[in-house]
């Protein structure tokens, strides 16, 4: 099983559709869940939708909540009513790649009781599914290297709570493709403190400056020219560099090969190929998707 998510707008749901398109090229089974309860237009319809549970505009308009407020809401909602998700779940077999389409807000990983959870509910008991989790951030936030460390940094918080293998993915790499030498390119899949260290075209002042301080914490400016400032970058950048917990894989949706490579990544977190029943041979002469 896959769970997406990321930060909105990341290509999570092309991801999926990508995904479920190459599964069927492969003669693969695949069960697609949507958990996003403000998702719209799908190109595949989900097999199990949170949305026949409960949608975020009703509960914005109910309850008059915010998105976020909302969202956490119907997360809530579907953890008090987990036979929802858990039920059919029970039916659907180890040939199935079961793909678990999710909103991108970041709280909801890194809030204990939300999506922990519910991960917990289906690792655990008689479901005992085996999960990855696949992080995807987009590849056009390399060009301002704070958005890639912050972006990075959600990524360690989330994998740390949620305890589950994890790939990253640098989604959109169509969009980057081309406009940057491999060689830049390899350090932000593989990042380390250099990227940090020598950002002069991003918002971040690196530099170590004597006698610069930050007195005036109010003042927005002279805080990201500090030697404080300076000193937390590279501090960041030591803690991902000294725990080498986040590396990225390349995904263009588009590129049936980079999805292919993406989710063999997946099968093998998720150890799905040793997880299949070995087949006799005469199986062949029926029908390869057994159970659909
Ligand atoms: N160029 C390009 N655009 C993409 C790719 N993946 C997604 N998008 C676009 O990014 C936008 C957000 O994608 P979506 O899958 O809805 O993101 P989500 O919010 O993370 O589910 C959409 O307009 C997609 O067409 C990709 O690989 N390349
Ligand atoms: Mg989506």
């Amino acid at each position: 099983m896959g769970s997406r998510y990321g930060p909105a707008g990341a290509g999570k749901t092309t991801f999926s559709s990508a995904l479920i398109q190459h599964l069927r090229n492969n003669k693969r089974s695949c069960y697609y869940i949507n958990l996003d309860p403000a998702a719209e237009d799908f190109v595949y319809e989900p097999d199990l939708d949170i949305k026949d549970l409960i949608t975020l505009e009703d509960v914005m308009e109910e309850l008059h909540l915010g998105p976020n407020g909302g969202l956490i809401y119907c997360f809530e909602f579907l953890l008090e009513n987990l036979d929802f998700l858990t039920d059919p779940l029970e039916n659907v077999t180890e040939e199935y790649l079961i793909i678990i389409d999710m909103p991108g807000q970041i709280e909801l990983y890194t809030h204990v009781p939300i999506v922990p959870s519910l991960i917990k509910a289906l690792t655990k008991g008689s479901l005992n599914i085996s999960m990855c989790a696949a992080y995807l951030l987009e590849s056009t936030f390399i060009v301002d290297r704070s958005k890639f460390f912050s972006g990075t940094l959600s990524a360690m918080s989330a994998m740390l709570m949620m305890e589950l293998p994890h790939v990253n993915i640098l989604s959109k790499m169509d969009l980057v493709k081309g406009q940057m030498a491999r060689k830049e390119l390899k350090r932000y899949i593989d990042p380390d403190i250099s990227l940090l260290q020598d950002a002069p075209t991003s918002g971040l002042v690196y530099e170590y400056k004597d006698g610069l301080d930050n007195g005036d914490p109010t003042d927005a400016q002279k805080v990201v020219s500090g030697d404080s400032f300076a000193k937390l970058n590279r501090a960041v950048g030591q803690l991902i560099d000294d725990f080498s917990l986040v590396s990225f894989l390349k995904l263009d949706a588009q590129d049936e090969d980079s999805v292919g490579a993406v989710l063999s990544y997946i099968d093998d977190a998720i150890q799905f190929h040793e997880a299949q029943e070995p087949r006799e041979p005469n199986d062949d002469l029926g029908d390869g998707d057994m159970g659909e």
